[in-house]
């Protein structure tokens, strides 16, 4: 007999409106793909769901029916606990008795409320390659599986932490064929092609920024090698068309001699592609701009995160403004544009400090900025150094009243709204932003979008790398 079927499930987390919906990039959920290529690896037919490009109409149910699978997989950051909640109601509503697994950042940090709620059956912690298949050969043994937990007489129990054996080049591609590639888009305006895609070069990151999840791949480093990284380029443009790419990695500049082995080699292989990346603005190095640059990279993301010194320095960021200013002016040079994420109402911000954040965003002239309201991700530092509460049921604000928050929900959505006002209704921003408008449905999508920041609808968004 066979292997018995797998469905992988991304829960989604779905903006609650339908213009933040249309103004939202999307990629595919590749640390979900990269389990499931493990599992078919194993010779596990599998198959794959992700809520966050489709909605949620019957086809879990179809999905369930079709394939009755006999593990069902959910990868977990912590807004989707209320879609997983939901999902997990209707798979044991239609009588399906699959065995969940949970994965993912969430699952991770907190896997008693996965397992006490009766969400999952095993949570499989940190990485998941190795723990997930292990848990479907073994089961119903999987006491002496790393990296797992579980409940035994209502306890929840976790098995030895698993030290990380991968070798990222040794891992099959991510199962995308599982999933349809054209599902996949960057935010209008903020493309370069209707098509695009995201990879992995690393992971891990060194720094220790207090606000910043970094529960599954922690401090460690891991790389690919220059080779793997442009065979799958190669592949991905050749299979899925695809000429634009993000890579994901926290920092695109973490190991400057790798990253130049790799830039050079994309050089050399003529891909025809273009890409962008994170990077701090404080590592961002001139010479290896350049090489960026020539190689395909149109923008880097650098998260800035505040304009107050007391602020960046309470979040251990590790940089001062004036290495923003420099950093920007670095990529500017290179010919890279740069997007700045900042995020506002850290624990004990003031107003003032806030402001002062949005009077910095303007005054960096990134070509893009995103302003996310903080979240107290379970299992950040800034949460447990300030005891900060999260809520479960709310999919935007998890912004439960708490003395170290110096304003409001209400006010914290009215200067999250001041802050995007104030940066894109700008005339030299909105000619810059339609300038880049190259497909026709980009138009009604940013004209929507348009629409609702004026009216005071676009606070959304959380977290921001590097
Ligand atoms: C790419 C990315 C996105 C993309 C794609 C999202 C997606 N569906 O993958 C976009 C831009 C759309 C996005 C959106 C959001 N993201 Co995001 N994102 C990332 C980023 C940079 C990389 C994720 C990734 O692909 N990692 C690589 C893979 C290989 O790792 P992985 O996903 O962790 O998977 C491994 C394990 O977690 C585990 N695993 C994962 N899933 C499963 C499932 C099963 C069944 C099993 C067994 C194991 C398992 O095994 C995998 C292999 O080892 C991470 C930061 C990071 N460095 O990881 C943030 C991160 C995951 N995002 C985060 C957040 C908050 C969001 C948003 C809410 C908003 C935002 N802008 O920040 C939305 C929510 C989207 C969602 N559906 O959950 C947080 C999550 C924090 C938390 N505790 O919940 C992170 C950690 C950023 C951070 N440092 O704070 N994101
Ligand atoms: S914010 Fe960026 S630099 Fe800081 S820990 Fe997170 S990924 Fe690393």
């Amino acid at each position: 007999m066979g292997k018995p079927d797998i469905l992988m499930i991304e829960p989604g987390y779905i903006p609650d409106s339908l213009i933040e919906r249309l103004a939202t990039s999307t990629m595919p959920p590749l640390g979900l793909l990269q389990v499931a290529a493990m599992f078919e690896q194993e010779g596990f037919p599998v198959h794959a769901l992700d809520f966050s490009v489709m909605p949620m109409d019957g086809r879990l149910q179809k999905a369930i029916q079709k394939h009755d699978p006999a593990f069902i997989g959910f990868s977990c950051t912590a807004p989707c606990l209320p879609n997983v909640q939901q999902m997990v109601r209707e798979i044991r509503d239609m009588g399906c008795e699959a065995i969940i697994l949970c994965g993912g950042y969430d699952a991770t940090a907190r896997p008693e409320v996965y397992l006490e709620r009766g969400l999952a059956d095993v949570v499989v912690v940190g990485e998941g390659e190795f723990s997930a298949p292990a848990v479907a050969n073994q089961w119903p043994d999987i006491e002496d599986i790393p990296g797992i937990a579980f409940l035994r007489n209502g306890e929840v129990v976790k098995t030895e932490q698993r030290t990380r054996e991968l070798k990222l080049d040794e891992l099959p591609m991510p199962a995308r064929h599982l999933l349809r590639m054209g599902d996949y888009k960057l935010a209008p305006g903020y493309r370069k092609s209707p098509r695009s895609t995201s990879v992995f070069f690393n992971r891990g990151c060194p720094h220790r920024c207090t606000f910043c999840d970094r529960t599954i791949f922690g401090q460690k480093m891991s790389f690919r090698s220059p080779q793997s990284i442009v065979a799958e380029l190669k592949h991905l443009r050749d299979t899925y068309g695809v000429h634009e790419f993000r890579f994901h990695d926290d920092r695109f500049l973490v190991h400057p001699r790798r990253s130049e082995e790799l830039l050079d080699l994309m050089v050399s292989s003529k891909l025809d592609i273009e890409w962008f990346c994170a990077e701090r603005v404080d590592k961002l190095d001139a010479r290896l701009l350049k090489k960026m640059k020539a190689a395909g990279c149109y923008r880097i993301e650098s998260g800035v995160e505040a304009g107050s010194q007391r602020v960046l320095d309470l979040i251990k960021k590790g940089i001062k403004k004036e290495t923003a200013v420099e950093g920007f002016r670095k990529a500017r040079e290179a010919g890279i544009g740069v997007l700045s994420n900042f995020i506002l109402g850290f624990p004990t911000e003031t107003v003032e400090e806030m402001m002062e954040t949005i009077d910095f965003s303007l005054e960096l002239e990134p070509d893009y900025t995103a302003y996310f309201m903080f979240q107290p991700y379970p299992g950040t530092d800034i949460a447990r150094e300030f005891d900060l509460p999260w809520d479960d049921e709310h999919r935007r604000f998890s912004r439960l009243p708490h003395h170290s928050y110096t304003v409001s929900n209400a006010e914290m959505e009215g200067i999250i709204d001041l802050a995007y006002k104030r940066f894109y209704l700008h005339p030299t921003r909105i000619w810059r932003l339609a300038k880049q408008i190259d497909h026709p449905e980009d138009i009604i999508t940013m004209g929507m979008g348009a629409i609702s920041m004026l009216r005071g609808g676009f606070a959304g968004g959380t977290g921001a790398p590097a």
